[in-house]
């Protein structure tokens, strides 16, 4: 039975853009965990997920989870998961995260449309938190159905001085943010078949080589960290140069390390994305600056040992100007490959329907490298226009590769078959 898929590419991007309409700022997107923005997207997903014929619920974190049941005549059939976030970086891209939701609820319309069932459940996930912007988490709603959430997370407080423990507890989720429901969010892996995740490839490489969808290898591990650099406060007019402990001119010393040291091998990558100098005045000799660090590589051994150094660097450069700088790793996330099996089921699709099989690795993390810690996944990237751009207003993808990559889901969701 063919599935007639005309625009599921247009929906998906219609719907990107009245999701989009949800935000915390004036013009931009930016969707911060459980803000009314954040609470108003989830409540549209969970919308569209019953609307497309799946039963919806929305679990401890806030994520939303539609549920498209197995055929009646399979017994005991396994979970196939896919998702994304929904949750943005501040002034973020529309596609990011929320494409991994919206085309496989496309998808299962269709395929409700078309009289459908599949040999397993399918399940798509709404992840409420991925980005790390309110509470410097990140996978925060991934670790919560991987079964490995953090309680210490719980006590991290936003720019406002509310708790992330405050915040679940006004939110109206189940559990109110009790630490016993949302370890009863973990999904038991046993029921699991596998998790797949389609994402924009947020860079330049399906772009230049002209090709619409790539396969991922795995998804490259990342350490952030939170550096706070001290000094002593003194007048801009009367403290000499060289009596100065100036906690801005070393955190900025500390920073160009980070780059030196990130540039000396290919995949490995280090930003400062957030610095600040706390309570600074123009007159004053910073007493405090305090930087955020993102080090990431394609291997553990490579991103831990730029780590070592840094760390070392930053305390020798405190040293010689009589700071103080203490170093807090907020969130270290391993590499995660991506599994064959999977990887391939996707590849024969991609061929099957004249595509280039292209495979790659992913820079940037996903819930998909959460996941793994309990199941095996997999990753289909969709080419991102404007150069690749993302983490931006101008992350863009076309409506003809929404509508590959939905026509290539729904291939693969028709002859996925359980790895036994
Ligand atoms: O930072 C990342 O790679 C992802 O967007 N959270
Ligand atoms: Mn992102
Ligand atoms: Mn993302």
């Amino acid at each position: 039975m063919t599935i007639a898929t005309p625009s599921l590419g247009q929906s998906i991007l219609e719907r990107a853009e009245a999701l989009a309409r949800f935000s915390d700022m004036e013009d931009g997107l930016t969707c911060a965990f459980l803000t009314p923005a954040h609470r108003q997207a989830q409540a549209q997903l969970a919308r569209w997920m019953e609307d497309a014929g799946m039963t919806v619920r929305i679990d401890a974190i806030g994520n939303v989870i539609g549920r498209y049941a197995a055929d009646s005549a399979t017994a005991n059939p396994k979970v196939l998961m896919t998702g994304s976030h929904f949750d943005t970086v501040r002034n973020g891209g529309r596609y990011d995260g929320r494409l991994g939701i919206l085309l496989p609820i496309a998808v299962v319309g269709a395929l409700r449309d078309a009289g459908i069932r599949l040999p397993y459940h399918f399940e798509v996930v709404g992840f409420a938190e991925e980005e790390g912007l309110r509470f410097k988490t990140s996978f925060l709603a991934s670790s919560v159905l991987a079964g490995r959430f953090d309680p210490a997370l719980l006590d991290r407080a936003d720019v406002d001085g509310v708790t992330m423990r405050e915040a679940l507890a006004d939110s109206g989720l189940p559990g109110a943010g009790d630490i016993d429901a949302l370890r009863a969010a973990a999904v038991d892996p046993s029921t699991l078949a596998g998790f797949v995740e389609v994402h924009i490839e947020q860079g330049p490489v399906l772009l230049n080589r002209g090709l619409p969808l790539g396969i991922v290898t795995q998804i490259a591990g990342s350490s952030r960290f939170q550096v706070r650099a001290e000094g002593l406060a003194s007048h801009a007019g009367t403290t000499p140069m060289d009596m100065r402990r100036d906690a801005a001119t070393g955190a900025a010393e500390m920073i160009l390390l980070v780059e030196s040291r990130c540039a000396q091998v290919p995949t490995l990558v280090g930003t400062v994305g957030q610095l600040q100098v706390p309570n600074g005045s123009s007159n004053v000799i910073p007493a405090a600056c305090v930087f955020s660090m993102d080090i990431r590589a394609g291997e553990d051994g490579i991103r831990e040992a730029a780590i070592a150094d840094i760390v070392a660097g930053i305390e020798r450069i405190a040293a010689k100007r009589s700071l103080k700088a203490s170093v807090e790793r907020v969130t270290p996330v391993n590499n995660a490959p991506c599994a064959r099996w999977l990887m391939d089921q996707f590849g024969a699709v991609l061929k099957k329907r004249g595509h280039e099989v292209f495979e790659l690795p992913s820079g940037a993390g996903h819930d998909a490298m959460m996941m793994h810690r309990i199941i095996d996944v997999a990753m289909l990237f969709v080419r991102c226009g404007n150069g690749g751009i993302s983490h931006n207003p101008l992350e863009t993808i076309t409506e003809e590769d929404a509508q590959q990559a939905a026509e290539v889901f729904v291939d693969f969701l028709r002859h996925f078959r359980v790895k036994d």
